[in-house]
């Protein structure tokens, strides 16, 4: 009998589960036979958008996270595929920061090139997985959710790469339940056009509330008011925009925060993060761990201890994400193929605390970038994933926390070079502040020259 791989999830980090594969048995080698399991209709993860929120038509949980007007918080440069360059896929250099609809066009071309839909069943949800010891066996059922049947198979290997921002981490504060405005977790966010004119309150200092915060502003918001609760985010706001310490109380609509002031609000959204939530997965097997760059019980950030038959891939806090998830891939698949040969459990429990501790120790974004870097390096030195020159991608990743401290509403206006062609990015044709239109044509209709819609 073959080997089975069951992968559970199509976004990024399952197709490049996929491709890597694919990659080998291009190159003659043989692989187990590949089921991938989305329960979307589509591939791309979260960058598949969805006006949905809350259920979806067939009662699951919606995936979605993201909004429209979403354009990438970092510059593309530093997550491009190693294997697919965007001028590759685009026909010609592209800007930095392209809306949503451009990097699923982008993460999608890739895959549609190398084949492997084949083997991906979309309105598929993994609804249970369990481990038998004995026969050494995953048995996975899964739901066609069209036909509405469950049915199980069994696999030698599982590969989790079902996301982990989903699932909203939902604090309670004191009157929101009587607060006569809009409450809502970023999870359900869709359009900042519905606050124009408002007072918004964003919970949370990281990137959602960032986002949405300025987005909020961008589509006209009357003010943007952000709470925080361990440090303030500290950009170089625009009037109309101010950070304050925690939400004590809602009453009526007034806001009060720990720092003694308060505000009148519109509406209320809860930037407060995600759950990692795997419902699907027995006790033994899923990962319970808070948002963070090197998650605990997985040595080198994939193989579930003690059962490295059970993978992850991208489970990390990300500032690296493609070519992160690609040299994730890589390596597992290598594993896999029995190409490299992991050490005793012993052995690996020193290696996840040794990284562990490390990043505990971790004191500002630009050491989170270097470890993270290293972590890249040290999966990518073992495979044969085309070169990807991490110490530019760390560099430009740096760059772009500058560029962000200069002007939180014009970083996106900056170009950086490919580290893969060299070519530095031209600049869009619209200031970002000023492009409402978010569509992949409105982006790539740059005078001059001929945009190729792949
Ligand atoms: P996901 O993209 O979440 O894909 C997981 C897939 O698994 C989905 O298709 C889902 O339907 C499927 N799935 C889940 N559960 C099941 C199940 N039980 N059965 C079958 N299928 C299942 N990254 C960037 O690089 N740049 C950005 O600008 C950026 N912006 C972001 C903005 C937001 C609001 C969020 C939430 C994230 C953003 N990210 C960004 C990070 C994002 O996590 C990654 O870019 C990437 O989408 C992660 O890929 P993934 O495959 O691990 O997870
Ligand atoms: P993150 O990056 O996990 O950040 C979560 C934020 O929520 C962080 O600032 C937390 O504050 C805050 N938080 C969590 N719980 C609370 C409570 N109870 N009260 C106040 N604040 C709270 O999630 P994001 O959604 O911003 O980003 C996730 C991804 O989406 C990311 O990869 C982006 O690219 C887009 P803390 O600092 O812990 O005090």
């Amino acid at each position: 009998m073959p080997q089975r791989i069951c992968i559970i999830g199509a976004g990024p980090s399952g197709l490049a589960a996929l491709r890597a594969f694919e990659s080998a048995k291009n190159k003659g080698a043989e692989i187990p036979e590949l089921v991938c399991y989305e329960k979307q209709s589509n591939w791309g993860g979260l960058w598949n958008y969805t006006w949905r929120t809350g259920l979806d038509e067939f009662g699951e949980p919606v995936h979605g996270s993201m909004y429209r007007y979403l354009w990438s918080n970092g510059p593309k440069e530093c997550l491009e595929f190693a294997d697919y360059s965007f001028e590759e896929h685009f026909g010609r250099p592209i800007p930095s920061y392209p809306p949503r609809a451009v990097l699923h066009d982008y993460i999608a071309g890739r895959v549609e090139k190398s084949g492997v839909k084949k083997y991906v069943k979309f309105n598929h949800a993994a609804k249970n997985v369990t481990y038998d010891s004995k026969s050494g066996k995953f048995t996975v059922a899964v739901k066609d959710l069209v036909a509405n049947e469950v049915s199980s198979s069994e696999f030698d290997y599982v590969i989790v790469a079902c996301g982990h921002f989903s699932t909203p981490n939902v604090p309670d504060f004191p009157g929101l339940a009587k607060f006569p405005g809009r409450v809502m977790h970023a999870h359900d966010f869709r359009s900042a056009d519905e606050f124009a004119g408002k007072n918004v309150l964003l919970i949370g200092a990281s990137y959602s509330a960032e986002d949405i915060g300025i987005q909020c502003y961008k589509y006209g918001a009357k003010s943007v008011t952000f709470s925080w609760r361990t440090k303030p985010m500290g950009f170089n706001w625009p009037d109309g925009c101010k950070e304050v310490e925690l939400l004590q109380r809602v009453e009526g609509k007034t806001a009060h925060f720990k720092d003694g002031s308060s505000q009148e609000v519109d509406a209320i959204v809860l930037c407060t993060g995600y759950l990692h939530h795997f419902p699907f997965l027995e006790e033994p097997l899923r990962l319970k761990t808070r948002n963070r760059l090197y998650p605990p019980q997985i040595y080198k950030g994939i193989f579930w201890w003690p059962n490295n038959k059970l993978m992850y891939i991208g489970m990390q806090d990300q500032y690296y994400t493609f070519n992160m998830f690609d040299s994730q891939a890589w390596y597992a698949r290598d594993v896999v193929l029995g190409r490299i040969k992991l050490p005793s459990f012993e052995v690996q429990a020193a290696d996840i605390n040794k990284w562990v501790a490390k990043e505990e120790a971790l004191e500002d974004p630009f050491q989170a970038i270097d470890f993270q870097t290293e972590y890249v390096r040290d999966l990518l030195s073992a495979t044969d994933y085309p070169k990807l020159d991490v110490d530019m991608v760390a560099k430009l990743f740096k760059e772009w926390e500058h560029h962000k401290v200069d002007g939180i509403l014009t970083y996106r206006d900056r170009c950086y070079p490919s580290t893969l062609t060299g070519t530095v990015a031209p600049v869009h044709h619209t200031p970002w502040m000023k492009a409402l239109d978010d569509s992949l044509e409105a982006f790539l209709n740059q005078p001059g020259t001929a945009a190729k819609v792949a």
